[in-house]
């Protein structure tokens, strides 16, 4: 929390709907471990090495109503938005959408790819990757280059793949 960014790894920025699973995601992806998570208070950092060549710092800036104001301070170094959404609730989906609308009408996130995180999908009622591109609009973001792919951060599923997909898209923009 609270660290200075790094320059020599792209900057990535996880957002999402509070419950999402960010922290969960973070922890998972930099520790291999499950932490006990406390809704975000300030900002979780850390670097991702994908390969000895290969690194990520990923942020995660939270995703209560109070901390969306200061979403767009992190956004100017940003190279990959990862926007992770609850997949196994319907009833928040129109939110979610309304979200990453807004956060993609940021200026300095135009042409900035982006990768969603359709998380638990170790629940039996989440929702189909169809599903959730659907509900989030998606096919409609002709601007920019995205993708979804499906992810458990509680059982760190899917994680390492959707971050080395993330970096390709870097590299393709
Ligand atoms: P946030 O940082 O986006 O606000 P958290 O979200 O990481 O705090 O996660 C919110 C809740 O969802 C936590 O449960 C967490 O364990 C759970 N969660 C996160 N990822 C997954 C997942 O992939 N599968 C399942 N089944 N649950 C997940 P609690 O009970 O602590 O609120």
């Amino acid at each position: 929390m609270g660290q200075a960014r790094s320059s020599s790894s792209p900057q990535v920025i996880l957002m999402g709907l509070d419950s999402a699973g960010k922290s969960t995601l973070l922890a998972r992806l930099l520790t291999g471990q499950v932490m006990d998570t406390s809704p975000t208070i300030g900002f979780n950092v850390g670097t991702l090495d994908l390969d000895k060549n290969t690194s990520l710092t990923v942020w995660d800036v939270g995703g209560q109503k109070s901390m969306r104001s200061s979403w767009r301070y992190y956004l100017d170094d940003c190279k990959a938005l990862v926007f992770v959404v609850d997949s196994s609730d319907p009833g928040r989906m129109g939110e979610a959408q309304k979200a990453l609308k807004k956060i993609l009408s940021e200026d300095n996130l135009q042409g900035v790819p982006l990768m969603v995180l359709a998380n638990k999908k170790d629940l039996p009622n989440s929702m189909t990757i169809r599903e959730v591109s659907t509900h989030l609009d998606l096919p409609s973001h002709t601007d920019r280059l995205w993708e979804i792919q499906g992810c458990s951060a509680l059982k760190g599923l899917g994680l390492q793949q959707a971050f080395v997909s993330v970096h390709k898209l870097i590299r393709k923009s």
